[in-house]
Protein backbone atom coordinates (compact mmCIF):
# COMPACT_ATOMS: atom_id res chain seq x y z
CA UNK A 1 0.00 0.00 0.00
CA UNK A 2 1.14 3.18 -0.72
CA UNK A 3 1.62 5.61 2.52
CA UNK A 4 1.03 9.12 1.77
CA UNK A 5 4.59 9.75 2.86
CA UNK A 6 5.73 7.48 0.17
CA UNK A 7 3.47 9.01 -2.06
CA UNK A 8 4.60 12.96 -1.26
CA UNK A 9 8.01 12.17 -1.58
CA UNK A 10 8.08 10.53 -4.96
CA UNK A 11 6.87 13.08 -6.32
CA UNK A 12 8.38 16.24 -7.77
CA UNK A 13 6.88 18.38 -5.87
CA UNK A 14 6.84 16.54 -2.54
CA UNK A 15 6.90 19.61 -0.35
CA UNK A 16 2.95 21.38 -1.03
CA UNK A 17 0.55 19.03 -0.62
CA UNK A 18 -1.33 19.11 -3.73
CA UNK A 19 1.46 17.86 -5.58
CA UNK A 20 2.66 17.37 -9.35
CA UNK A 21 2.05 13.96 -10.49
CA UNK A 22 5.02 12.02 -11.75
CA UNK A 23 5.87 10.30 -15.11
CA UNK A 24 5.22 6.39 -13.04
CA UNK A 25 2.42 7.55 -11.52
CA UNK A 26 0.97 9.10 -14.64
CA UNK A 27 1.38 6.07 -16.63
CA UNK A 28 -1.15 4.62 -14.15
CA UNK A 29 -3.72 7.49 -13.99
CA UNK A 30 -7.40 6.92 -13.34
CA UNK A 31 -9.62 7.09 -16.52
CA UNK A 32 -11.62 10.19 -16.96
CA UNK A 33 -14.78 9.34 -18.08
CA UNK A 34 -16.53 12.10 -20.11
CA UNK A 35 -19.83 13.25 -20.68
CA UNK A 36 -21.70 14.69 -23.58
CA UNK A 37 -25.03 14.94 -22.96
CA UNK A 38 -27.22 17.32 -20.41
CA UNK A 39 -29.46 14.97 -19.51
CA UNK A 40 -29.80 13.73 -16.09
CA UNK A 41 -27.93 10.36 -15.51
CA UNK A 42 -29.52 8.08 -13.33
CA UNK A 43 -28.13 7.84 -9.52
CA UNK A 44 -25.08 6.00 -9.61
CA UNK A 45 -25.06 3.10 -7.17
CA UNK A 46 -21.68 1.88 -5.53
CA UNK A 47 -20.41 -1.06 -6.54
CA UNK A 48 -17.46 -1.11 -3.88
CA UNK A 49 -16.84 0.59 -0.24
CA UNK A 50 -19.24 1.34 2.01
CA UNK A 51 -22.75 1.36 1.14
CA UNK A 52 -24.86 4.62 0.84
CA UNK A 53 -28.19 6.47 -1.48
CA UNK A 54 -26.37 7.82 -4.17
CA UNK A 55 -27.34 11.63 -5.25
CA UNK A 56 -29.05 12.69 -8.10
CA UNK A 57 -27.29 15.87 -10.27
CA UNK A 58 -29.81 17.88 -12.07
CA UNK A 59 -29.05 18.41 -15.66
CA UNK A 60 -25.40 16.05 -14.78
CA UNK A 61 -23.93 13.21 -13.41
CA UNK A 62 -21.57 11.36 -10.46
CA UNK A 63 -18.02 10.65 -11.53
CA UNK A 64 -16.92 6.70 -11.30
CA UNK A 65 -13.91 6.26 -9.40
CA UNK A 66 -11.65 3.26 -9.12
CA UNK A 67 -10.27 1.43 -5.84
CA UNK A 68 -6.61 1.35 -5.56
CA UNK A 69 -4.90 0.52 -1.92
CA UNK A 70 -7.94 1.30 -0.27
CA UNK A 71 -7.95 5.09 -1.90
CA UNK A 72 -11.03 5.92 -4.16
CA UNK A 73 -9.44 7.82 -7.21
CA UNK A 74 -10.92 9.94 -9.49
CA UNK A 75 -9.74 12.19 -12.35
CA UNK A 76 -10.70 15.42 -13.13
CA UNK A 77 -9.91 17.13 -16.48
CA UNK A 78 -10.41 20.97 -16.22
CA UNK A 79 -11.04 21.97 -19.93
CA UNK A 80 -13.24 24.19 -21.99
CA UNK A 81 -16.32 22.52 -22.94
CA UNK A 82 -19.62 23.65 -25.20
CA UNK A 83 -22.94 23.38 -22.58
CA UNK A 84 -26.69 23.32 -23.95
CA UNK A 85 -28.10 25.91 -21.60
CA UNK A 86 -31.58 24.84 -23.13
CA UNK A 87 -32.66 23.40 -26.40
CA UNK A 88 -31.85 26.49 -28.91
CA UNK A 89 -28.88 27.99 -26.67
CA UNK A 90 -25.21 26.49 -26.49
CA UNK A 91 -22.38 28.28 -24.68
CA UNK A 92 -18.81 27.95 -24.71
CA UNK A 93 -17.92 27.50 -21.48
CA UNK A 94 -15.03 26.01 -18.95
CA UNK A 95 -15.97 22.72 -17.07
CA UNK A 96 -14.35 19.94 -15.95
CA UNK A 97 -14.77 15.87 -18.01
CA UNK A 98 -16.57 17.32 -20.83
CA UNK A 99 -19.44 19.33 -19.23
CA UNK A 100 -20.43 22.76 -16.53
CA UNK A 101 -20.34 21.96 -14.25
CA UNK A 102 -18.19 19.24 -13.18
CA UNK A 103 -19.37 15.46 -12.54
CA UNK A 104 -20.66 15.16 -8.64
CA UNK A 105 -18.00 13.52 -6.81
CA UNK A 106 -19.71 11.07 -4.12
CA UNK A 107 -18.03 9.07 -1.30
CA UNK A 108 -18.35 7.91 2.14
CA UNK A 109 -17.61 9.59 5.80
CA UNK A 110 -14.10 7.85 6.37
CA UNK A 111 -13.31 7.45 2.42
CA UNK A 112 -9.49 8.12 1.53
CA UNK A 113 -10.03 10.26 -1.69
CA UNK A 114 -7.14 10.89 -4.00
CA UNK A 115 -8.20 13.12 -6.75
CA UNK A 116 -6.22 13.79 -10.00
CA UNK A 117 -6.22 16.77 -11.88
CA UNK A 118 -5.46 17.58 -14.95
CA UNK A 119 -5.06 20.62 -16.56
CA UNK A 120 -6.41 20.99 -20.23
CA UNK A 121 -7.60 24.94 -20.28
CA UNK A 122 -5.53 27.57 -21.90
CA UNK A 123 -3.80 28.61 -18.61
CA UNK A 124 -3.56 27.70 -14.95
CA UNK A 125 -5.74 26.58 -12.25
CA UNK A 126 -6.20 24.20 -8.91
CA UNK A 127 -9.04 22.39 -7.22
CA UNK A 128 -10.49 24.30 -3.84
CA UNK A 129 -12.42 21.56 -1.71
CA UNK A 130 -15.25 24.07 -0.15
CA UNK A 131 -16.37 23.45 3.43
CA UNK A 132 -13.61 20.21 3.27
CA UNK A 133 -11.83 19.85 6.40
CA UNK A 134 -8.30 18.89 5.19
CA UNK A 135 -4.35 19.11 5.52
CA UNK A 136 -3.98 22.81 4.65
CA UNK A 137 -1.88 22.16 1.71
CA UNK A 138 -4.67 20.00 -0.08
CA UNK A 139 -6.96 23.53 0.00
CA UNK A 140 -6.36 24.78 -3.40
CA UNK A 141 -5.42 28.08 -2.76
CA UNK A 142 -2.98 28.78 -5.63
CA UNK A 143 -0.24 30.91 -4.58
CA UNK A 144 -1.05 30.03 -1.11
CA UNK A 145 -1.39 26.38 -0.25
CA UNK A 146 0.20 25.28 -3.69
CA UNK A 147 1.73 26.16 -6.72
CA UNK A 148 -0.72 26.58 -9.53
CA UNK A 149 -1.04 23.73 -11.68
CA UNK A 150 0.22 24.47 -14.94
CA UNK A 151 -1.55 24.26 -18.51
CA UNK A 152 -0.83 20.25 -19.83
CA UNK A 153 0.26 18.91 -16.11
CA UNK A 154 -1.56 17.26 -13.75
CA UNK A 155 -1.75 17.33 -9.86
CA UNK A 156 -2.90 15.21 -7.29
CA UNK A 157 -5.01 15.94 -3.90
CA UNK A 158 -5.20 13.39 -1.43
CA UNK A 159 -7.18 14.05 2.02
CA UNK A 160 -9.26 11.41 4.23
CA UNK A 161 -13.41 12.37 4.46
CA UNK A 162 -13.68 13.54 8.67
CA UNK A 163 -17.38 13.88 8.23
CA UNK A 164 -19.84 13.59 6.01
CA UNK A 165 -22.27 16.52 4.68
CA UNK A 166 -22.46 18.13 1.36
CA UNK A 167 -19.57 20.03 -0.36
CA UNK A 168 -18.23 22.13 -3.61
CA UNK A 169 -15.40 22.39 -5.91
CA UNK A 170 -13.61 25.02 -7.66
CA UNK A 171 -10.76 26.96 -8.69
CA UNK A 172 -8.63 29.37 -6.65
CA UNK A 173 -6.66 30.38 -9.52
CA UNK A 174 -8.07 33.01 -11.96
CA UNK A 175 -11.06 33.09 -9.78
CA UNK A 176 -13.18 36.05 -11.65
CA UNK A 177 -12.36 34.02 -15.01
CA UNK A 178 -12.61 30.67 -14.18
CA UNK A 179 -15.66 30.55 -11.95
CA UNK A 180 -17.46 32.99 -14.80
CA UNK A 181 -16.82 30.17 -16.99
CA UNK A 182 -18.59 27.89 -15.42
CA UNK A 183 -15.81 26.11 -12.74
CA UNK A 184 -17.37 24.05 -10.31
CA UNK A 185 -18.94 21.35 -8.94
CA UNK A 186 -20.73 19.02 -6.38
CA UNK A 187 -19.02 17.12 -3.44
CA UNK A 188 -21.25 15.13 -1.35
CA UNK A 189 -19.85 12.77 1.55
CA UNK A 190 -22.80 10.14 2.62
CA UNK A 191 -22.67 8.85 6.58
CA UNK A 192 -21.10 6.00 7.31
CA UNK A 193 -24.23 4.60 8.59
CA UNK A 194 -26.79 4.60 5.46
CA UNK A 195 -29.51 5.14 8.30
CA UNK A 196 -28.46 8.98 9.54
CA UNK A 197 -30.22 11.63 7.76
CA UNK A 198 -31.88 8.43 5.03
CA UNK A 199 -34.14 10.08 2.38
CA UNK A 200 -35.95 8.38 -0.37
CA UNK A 201 -34.70 11.17 -3.40
CA UNK A 202 -31.35 13.57 -2.99
CA UNK A 203 -31.35 16.15 -5.64
CA UNK A 204 -28.24 18.28 -6.06
CA UNK A 205 -27.23 21.23 -8.22
CA UNK A 206 -25.39 24.52 -8.44
CA UNK A 207 -26.74 28.12 -8.87
CA UNK A 208 -24.73 29.83 -11.03
CA UNK A 209 -24.96 32.84 -13.61
CA UNK A 210 -23.41 33.80 -16.96
CA UNK A 211 -23.52 37.50 -18.82
CA UNK A 212 -23.71 36.21 -22.56
CA UNK A 213 -24.84 38.95 -24.99
CA UNK A 214 -27.86 37.57 -27.39
CA UNK A 215 -26.29 36.07 -30.41
CA UNK A 216 -22.86 35.42 -28.74
CA UNK A 217 -21.73 32.25 -27.22
CA UNK A 218 -18.90 32.97 -24.30
CA UNK A 219 -19.41 34.82 -21.46
CA UNK A 220 -18.17 38.13 -20.16
CA UNK A 221 -15.55 37.63 -17.47
CA UNK A 222 -15.19 40.66 -16.55
CA UNK A 223 -19.18 41.45 -15.26
CA UNK A 224 -19.28 41.90 -11.29
CA UNK A 225 -23.46 41.81 -10.86
CA UNK A 226 -25.10 42.49 -14.13
CA UNK A 227 -25.43 38.66 -15.04
CA UNK A 228 -28.16 38.05 -18.08
CA UNK A 229 -29.00 34.39 -17.54
CA UNK A 230 -29.26 32.49 -14.05
CA UNK A 231 -28.89 28.87 -13.92
CA UNK A 232 -29.28 25.98 -12.14
CA UNK A 233 -26.35 23.73 -12.85
CA UNK A 234 -25.94 25.94 -16.32
CA UNK A 235 -29.20 24.99 -17.59
CA UNK A 236 -32.16 27.49 -17.61
CA UNK A 237 -35.70 27.11 -17.87
CA UNK A 238 -37.46 25.18 -19.66
CA UNK A 239 -33.97 23.32 -20.08
CA UNK A 240 -34.16 22.63 -15.98
CA UNK A 241 -34.62 18.74 -15.32
CA UNK A 242 -38.07 18.46 -13.21
CA UNK A 243 -38.02 16.92 -9.62
CA UNK A 244 -39.38 13.82 -10.22
CA UNK A 245 -40.59 12.60 -6.80
CA UNK A 246 -42.74 9.71 -5.44
CA UNK A 247 -45.71 10.73 -3.26
CA UNK A 248 -44.72 9.89 0.53
CA UNK A 249 -40.99 9.95 -0.42
CA UNK A 250 -38.96 11.49 2.05
CA UNK A 251 -36.99 14.20 -0.84
CA UNK A 252 -33.58 16.58 0.17
CA UNK A 253 -32.78 18.77 -2.64
CA UNK A 254 -29.01 20.18 -1.67
CA UNK A 255 -27.83 23.41 -3.58
CA UNK A 256 -24.56 25.74 -3.51
CA UNK A 257 -24.51 29.08 -4.57
CA UNK A 258 -21.35 30.26 -6.46
CA UNK A 259 -23.45 33.26 -8.34
CA UNK A 260 -22.15 36.78 -7.00
CA UNK A 261 -25.80 37.47 -5.29
CA UNK A 262 -27.98 35.97 -3.21
CA UNK A 263 -31.04 33.87 -4.03
CA UNK A 264 -34.38 33.15 -2.26
CA UNK A 265 -34.97 29.38 -3.08
CA UNK A 266 -39.14 28.80 -3.06
CA UNK A 267 -40.85 25.77 -3.64
CA UNK A 268 -44.56 25.42 -3.44
CA UNK A 269 -46.90 23.11 -2.44
CA UNK A 270 -44.95 22.09 0.60
CA UNK A 271 -43.32 22.96 3.70
CA UNK A 272 -39.64 22.21 4.81
CA UNK A 273 -36.47 22.37 6.90
CA UNK A 274 -33.26 23.46 6.18
CA UNK A 275 -31.38 20.00 7.48
CA UNK A 276 -27.90 20.76 6.24
CA UNK A 277 -25.29 23.36 5.73
CA UNK A 278 -21.76 23.42 3.72
CA UNK A 279 -20.94 23.28 7.76
CA UNK A 280 -22.75 20.17 8.18
CA UNK A 281 -25.85 18.51 9.54
CA UNK A 282 -28.24 21.28 11.62
CA UNK A 283 -29.51 19.37 14.80
CA UNK A 284 -33.73 18.78 14.83
CA UNK A 285 -33.79 21.50 17.17
CA UNK A 286 -31.88 23.62 15.56
CA UNK A 287 -34.77 23.56 12.53
CA UNK A 288 -37.86 25.67 11.59
CA UNK A 289 -40.35 25.48 8.61
CA UNK A 290 -39.74 27.56 5.52
CA UNK A 291 -40.80 27.48 2.15
CA UNK A 292 -38.88 30.08 1.67
CA UNK A 293 -34.28 30.02 2.22
CA UNK A 294 -31.99 32.26 0.88
CA UNK A 295 -28.86 31.15 0.09
CA UNK A 296 -26.07 33.32 0.25
CA UNK A 297 -22.77 33.59 -2.41
CA UNK A 298 -20.67 31.15 -1.63
CA UNK A 299 -22.98 28.88 0.90
CA UNK A 300 -25.12 25.65 0.50
CA UNK A 301 -28.19 24.86 1.65
CA UNK A 302 -30.15 21.41 1.66
CA UNK A 303 -33.84 21.51 2.64
CA UNK A 304 -36.29 18.38 2.89
CA UNK A 305 -40.02 17.55 2.98
CA UNK A 306 -42.40 14.84 2.69
CA UNK A 307 -43.87 15.12 -0.58
CA UNK A 308 -47.48 14.06 0.17
CA UNK A 309 -49.39 16.52 -2.31
CA UNK A 310 -49.33 15.42 -6.02
CA UNK A 311 -49.20 17.77 -8.49
CA UNK A 312 -46.41 19.79 -10.70
CA UNK A 313 -45.38 22.52 -7.91
CA UNK A 314 -43.00 24.89 -8.98
CA UNK A 315 -39.69 25.71 -7.35
CA UNK A 316 -37.75 28.78 -8.08
CA UNK A 317 -35.52 31.88 -7.34
CA UNK A 318 -37.91 34.11 -6.15
CA UNK A 319 -36.13 37.15 -7.52
CA UNK A 320 -38.08 37.86 -10.32
CA UNK A 321 -35.03 38.92 -12.75
CA UNK A 322 -33.79 35.58 -12.31
CA UNK A 323 -36.63 33.34 -13.85
CA UNK A 324 -36.47 35.77 -17.00
CA UNK A 325 -33.72 34.86 -20.05
CA UNK A 326 -31.13 37.18 -21.48
CA UNK A 327 -33.33 39.39 -23.67
CA UNK A 328 -34.87 42.83 -23.03
CA UNK A 329 -33.82 43.98 -19.54
CA UNK A 330 -33.08 47.09 -20.36
CA UNK A 331 -36.59 47.51 -22.33
CA UNK A 332 -38.23 50.60 -20.63
CA UNK A 333 -42.12 50.11 -18.87
CA UNK A 334 -44.38 51.07 -21.41
CA UNK A 335 -47.25 50.35 -18.87
CA UNK A 336 -50.11 52.81 -19.72
CA UNK A 337 -48.49 54.47 -23.01
CA UNK A 338 -50.80 54.06 -26.40
CA UNK A 339 -47.75 53.53 -28.71
CA UNK A 340 -49.62 50.98 -31.11
CA UNK A 341 -48.38 50.90 -34.48
CA UNK A 342 -44.76 52.68 -33.43
CA UNK A 343 -43.21 49.26 -32.78
CA UNK A 344 -44.30 47.82 -35.86
CA UNK A 345 -43.30 50.57 -37.67
CA UNK A 346 -39.70 50.63 -36.04
CA UNK A 347 -39.43 46.90 -36.26
CA UNK A 348 -39.66 46.95 -40.21
CA UNK A 349 -36.87 48.86 -39.75
CA UNK A 350 -34.61 47.50 -37.04
CA UNK A 351 -36.26 43.79 -37.39
CA UNK A 352 -33.95 42.77 -33.34
CA UNK A 353 -36.15 45.69 -31.95
CA UNK A 354 -38.50 44.88 -29.03
CA UNK A 355 -40.82 47.35 -27.05
CA UNK A 356 -42.35 45.84 -23.82
CA UNK A 357 -46.71 46.13 -24.02
CA UNK A 358 -49.21 48.74 -22.62
CA UNK A 359 -50.02 46.43 -20.76
CA UNK A 360 -47.37 44.95 -19.17
CA UNK A 361 -45.13 42.18 -20.19
CA UNK A 362 -47.15 39.09 -20.46
CA UNK A 363 -47.77 39.24 -24.16
CA UNK A 364 -44.14 38.65 -24.48
CA UNK A 365 -44.39 34.81 -22.99
CA UNK A 366 -45.99 33.70 -26.39
CA UNK A 367 -44.34 36.22 -28.73
CA UNK A 368 -43.32 35.40 -31.54
CA UNK A 369 -40.47 37.81 -32.03
CA UNK A 370 -37.16 37.18 -34.19
CA UNK A 371 -34.08 36.77 -32.09
CA UNK A 372 -30.81 36.71 -32.66
CA UNK A 373 -29.11 33.18 -33.38
CA UNK A 374 -27.78 31.30 -30.14
CA UNK A 375 -30.20 33.29 -28.30
CA UNK A 376 -33.61 32.41 -25.88
CA UNK A 377 -36.35 34.41 -25.20
CA UNK A 378 -37.00 36.72 -22.09
CA UNK A 379 -40.13 34.70 -21.02
CA UNK A 380 -40.82 31.44 -22.55
CA UNK A 381 -42.10 27.42 -22.13
CA UNK A 382 -45.22 26.52 -22.33
CA UNK A 383 -47.76 24.19 -19.41
CA UNK A 384 -51.01 22.76 -19.86
CA UNK A 385 -52.55 25.89 -19.67
CA UNK A 386 -50.55 28.05 -21.81
CA UNK A 387 -47.46 29.76 -21.70
CA UNK A 388 -45.50 29.78 -18.55
CA UNK A 389 -43.61 33.14 -19.11
CA UNK A 390 -40.49 32.06 -17.00
CA UNK A 391 -36.96 31.30 -17.85
CA UNK A 392 -33.77 30.93 -15.60
CA UNK A 393 -33.86 29.54 -12.37
CA UNK A 394 -37.12 27.80 -12.85
CA UNK A 395 -37.94 23.95 -12.33
CA UNK A 396 -41.07 22.00 -11.00
CA UNK A 397 -41.42 19.54 -8.58
CA UNK A 398 -43.47 16.65 -9.98
CA UNK A 399 -45.14 14.72 -7.19
CA UNK A 400 -46.52 10.83 -8.73
CA UNK A 401 -48.26 8.33 -7.04
CA UNK A 402 -46.37 4.64 -7.85
CA UNK A 403 -43.82 5.79 -8.94
CA UNK A 404 -40.96 3.54 -9.39
CA UNK A 405 -38.18 3.58 -6.45
CA UNK A 406 -35.44 4.82 -9.22
CA UNK A 407 -37.73 6.24 -11.72
CA UNK A 408 -36.55 9.73 -12.59
CA UNK A 409 -38.43 10.17 -16.29
CA UNK A 410 -40.00 13.20 -16.81
CA UNK A 411 -44.09 12.35 -16.39
CA UNK A 412 -45.79 14.78 -18.27
CA UNK A 413 -47.80 17.24 -16.71
CA UNK A 414 -50.10 16.33 -13.67
CA UNK A 415 -53.87 15.56 -14.30
CA UNK A 416 -55.79 17.36 -11.79
CA UNK A 417 -58.74 15.90 -10.30
CA UNK A 418 -62.05 17.29 -11.89
CA UNK A 419 -63.67 20.58 -9.86
CA UNK A 420 -59.46 21.01 -8.37
CA UNK A 421 -58.41 23.92 -10.80
CA UNK A 422 -59.38 27.53 -10.55
CA UNK A 423 -61.70 28.41 -12.80
CA UNK A 424 -63.69 31.04 -14.58
CA UNK A 425 -66.31 32.62 -11.94
CA UNK A 426 -69.74 31.57 -13.72
CA UNK A 427 -72.85 33.35 -11.92
CA UNK A 428 -73.31 36.92 -11.48
CA UNK A 429 -70.53 39.30 -12.03
CA UNK A 430 -69.75 41.12 -8.63
CA UNK A 431 -70.11 45.62 -9.22
CA UNK A 432 -66.79 46.68 -9.48
CA UNK A 433 -67.38 49.79 -7.02
CA UNK A 434 -64.50 52.57 -7.38
CA UNK A 435 -63.76 55.40 -4.77
CA UNK A 436 -63.24 58.58 -6.95
CA UNK A 437 -59.77 59.83 -6.44
CA UNK A 438 -58.83 62.25 -3.68
CA UNK A 439 -58.43 65.96 -4.93
CA UNK A 440 -55.17 66.98 -6.26
CA UNK A 441 -52.95 69.02 -3.62
CA UNK A 442 -50.11 70.95 -4.61
CA UNK A 443 -47.10 69.63 -3.07
CA UNK A 444 -43.70 69.95 -3.83
CA UNK A 445 -41.94 66.33 -3.13
CA UNK A 446 -38.20 66.55 -3.77
CA UNK A 447 -37.33 62.99 -4.39
CA UNK A 448 -33.46 61.55 -3.91
CA UNK A 449 -33.05 58.02 -5.34
CA UNK A 450 -31.06 56.12 -3.23
CA UNK A 451 -27.94 54.96 -4.98
CA UNK A 452 -26.24 51.21 -5.07
CA UNK A 453 -28.81 49.26 -5.21
CA UNK A 454 -27.32 48.39 -9.29
CA UNK A 455 -27.21 44.53 -10.23
CA UNK A 456 -29.61 42.75 -7.89
CU1 LIG B 1 -31.95 34.34 -7.81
Amino acid sequence: MTSRRNFLRSSAAGLFGAALVSRAQAASLPEAPLMDSPDMAPPLYPTNGRPYNPVATLNGWTLPWRMKDGWKEFHLVAEPVRRQMAPGMTANLWGYNGQSPGPTIECVEGDKLRIFVTNKLPEHTTIHWHGILLPNGMDGVGGLTQPQIPVGKTFVYEFQMKKSGTFMYHPHADEMVQMAMGMMGFLVVHPRDPKFMRVDRDFVFLLNAYDIDPGSYTPRVNTMLDFNLWSWNSRVFPGIDPFVVRKGDRVRIRFGNLTMTNHPIHMHGHDFEVTCTDGGWVPKSARWPEVTVDVAVGQMRAFEFVADAPGDWAIHCHKSHHVMNAMGHNVPTMIGVDHRGVAEKIMRLVPDYMVMGERGMADMGEMEMPLPDNTLPMMTGAGPFGPLEMGGMFSVVKVREGLARTDYQDPGWYKHPPGTVAHEWAGQAPRAERKAPAPREEVTVNVRKPSGHAGH
